[in-house]
């Protein structure tokens, strides 16, 4: 991460992409546990944008409310990147990502440059309207931006628009997966570092090699963190609580990784609940993960490098 980033925090105070209330509180809670402070206190230049406003009528619920804040946020998101920020968006549920990974998918197409998406989650968010046990959209992101069928009217001028590779889609920290998505999961050759790899090789070697191609290819590097890739030992605020995720160590070591490769250029941050949390722990531990990747170390020192496992 460069010493001194240009940030735009981007408050995404969407919740009809689940069926848990809450997740509209998201944003708020990020920023009374001292998000934008924090970053700008580590010395980048903050601004922040404030909420997103759909267009759509305030009682919208379902695809077309989804399909609202998509354009609203990847417009956002799009612009801010063109103006040389590095857009956090501070969700709300992760149906959010349908826009902020489009805005990073029409920015990349204008600047030639090739995506690269690493997704943070107990939970591959691979469904379509056909495999979903839910029908929430919140489950549905990747397959919906990788250009599964099922989503029609979700993103504008979907003819033309720039689709995300599956191929190009690292999930990170899964352990709960549905049947028929887990069918689209392989079938697309999508890259998948799951718990049970975690418990074996810890983060350190996969998320080396993650970030070594993004490296060697220029790509532009979108991270996707959904908060139940934490334990819900130390991240109670969430709707969809799956146990064995992610310690505040490996996350947190995650996040020094990511903050010395200097290759995040945008970031999600989904998924709290502040409803269902316990007197502000959760956004606290995500405003320290956000930190983290921005910079804030206990000394100034980058990691070391020692392969830990084989290459393959
Ligand atoms: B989250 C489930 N796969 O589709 C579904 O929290 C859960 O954004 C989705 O990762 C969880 O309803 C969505 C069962
Ligand atoms: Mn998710
Ligand atoms: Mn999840
Ligand atoms: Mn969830």
């Amino acid at each position: 991460m460069d010493a001194t980033a240009r940030i735009a925090i981007i408050g995404a105070p969407i919740e009809v992409g689940t069926s848990e209330p809450g997740a509209l509180m998201g944003p708020a809670a990020l920023r009374t546990a001292g998000l934008v402070r924090t970053l700008a206190d580590l010395g980048h230049a903050v601004t922040d944008l404030g909420d997103v406003v759909p267009d759509c009528p305030r009682d919208a619920r379902g695809l077309p409310a989804v399909a609202a804040w998509t354009r609203a946020l990847s417009g956002r998101v799009e612009a801010s990147l063109a103006a040389g920020d590095l857009p956090v968006v501070a969700g709300g549920d992760h149906s959010l990502s349908l826009g902020s990974v489009d805005g990073a998918l029409r920015h990349c197409a204008r600047t030639g440059r090739t995506l690269t998406v690493l997704w943070l989650d107990a939970h591959a968010d691979f469904n379509t309207p056909e495999t979903s046990p839910s029908g929430n959209m919140h489950g549905m992101p990747l397959a919906a931006l990788c250009g599964e069928p099922g989503f029609d009217g979700l993103f504008a001028d979907e003819a033309d628009r720039p689709r995300l590779d599956p191929r190009q889609l690292h999930l990170f920290g899964l352990r709960s997966i549905d049947a028929g998505e887990r069918a689209l999961v392989t079938a697309r050759q999508v890259a998948v570092t799951d718990m049970r790899a975690i418990d074996e090789f810890g983060v350190v070697a996969p998320l080396r090699r993650v970030l070594e191609r993004v490296a060697a290819a220029g790509d532009h590097l979108h991270v996707s963190l959904d908060i139940d890739f934490l334990d819900p030992g130390i991240a109670p605020g969430v709707g969809t609580t799956v146990p064995g995720g992610a310690t505040f160590r490996e996350a947190h070591l995650i996040m020094e990784m990511l903050c010395d490769s200097g290759l995040v250029r945008s970031l999600d941050v989904v998924e709290l609940n502040p409803f269902l949390d316990e007197r502000g722990r959760s956004a606290r531990v995500l405003v320290e993960l956000v930190a983290s990747l921005f910079g804030r170390r206990i000394l100034d020192r980058p990691t070391p490098v020692i392969e830990a496992v084989p290459r393959d």
